[in-house]
């Protein structure tokens, strides 16, 4: 018997350091499922809801030193929560496939790893305000420090409150992820972001194929 329910749509997250290309890679991404008949909503963190976007402000912009580890990781989380309720739960639930760009995995590694505020203090936030909800898929896009910066550095448009932390913050993060991908195979993949563009995204497909059968 049929529910008339749309089967549950999948979510993407792409993940790394600054300047990793993933709003670069999100975009085929997306073009590449819609030639495929899926209907994908892009969206990104912190933000993707009118009030998480209003938090993103707090957060991209100002002084370096504004927020504690803490204060910050609550903010994020804050954002988060209106973000899944209202945008991504919804569409999931319609059916829709949804690609974000950053979700929870950059809490776990710019303030558990890069702030220092471990990893148990995050997954106990993140228990408290997600409960079970997760990723279908997240790639981890991995390239040297100093080449993301720059590259970010270029495209620079201002909101670069992170970018100004200093370097080994970056590369504490960097080391988080890959942690983070080690700890959790089955939802996590890493992929060298080193090479060019449609390099990567070559990358970036064959997981999707194999991952989620598309
Ligand atoms: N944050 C976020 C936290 O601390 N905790 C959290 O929980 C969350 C959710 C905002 C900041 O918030 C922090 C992390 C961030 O610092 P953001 O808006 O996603 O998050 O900021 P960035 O990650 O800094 O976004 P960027 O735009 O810098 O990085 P992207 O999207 O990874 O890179 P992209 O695609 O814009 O590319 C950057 C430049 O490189 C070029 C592009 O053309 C562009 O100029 N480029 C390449 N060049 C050469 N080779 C390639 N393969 C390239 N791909 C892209």
């Amino acid at each position: 018997m049929t529910t008339g329910q749309p089967e549950r749509g999948k979510f993407i997250t792409l993940e790394g350091g600054e300047g990793a290309g993933k709003t670069t890679q999100i975009k085929s991404l997306k073009n590449w499922l819609n030639d495929r008949n899926i209907d994908v909503l892009t969206t990104r963190e912190p933000g993707g809801s009118e009030g998480a976007e209003q938090i993103r402000d707090l957060l991209v912009n100002g002084d370096v030193a504004r927020w504690d580890a803490m204060t910050e990781t609550l903010l994020h989380f804050a954002a988060r929560r209106d973000h899944v309720e209202k945008v991504v739960k919804p569409a999931l639930e319609a059916g829709k496939w949804v690609i974000s760009d950053r979700f929870a995995d950059s809490t776990m590694a710019y303030q558990g790893y890069g702030h220092g505020l471990g990893i148990d203090q995050i997954q106990t936030i993140y228990d408290t305000i997600l409960s079970s909800f997760n990723t279908d898929l997240t790639i981890i896009l991995d390239l040297e420090t100093e080449v993301g910066l720059s590259r970010a550095i270029s495209r620079s448009g201002g909101e670069d409150r992170y970018e100004r932390m200093d370097i080994e913050f970056h590369q504490r993060l960097r080391q988080g992820f890959l942690e983070i991908a080690k700890n959790a195979p089955d939802r996590c993949c890493v992929v060298d972001a080193a090479g060019d563009a449609d390099d990567v995204f070559d990358q970036i497909r064959a997981v999707v194929q194999d991952r989620l059968k598309v």
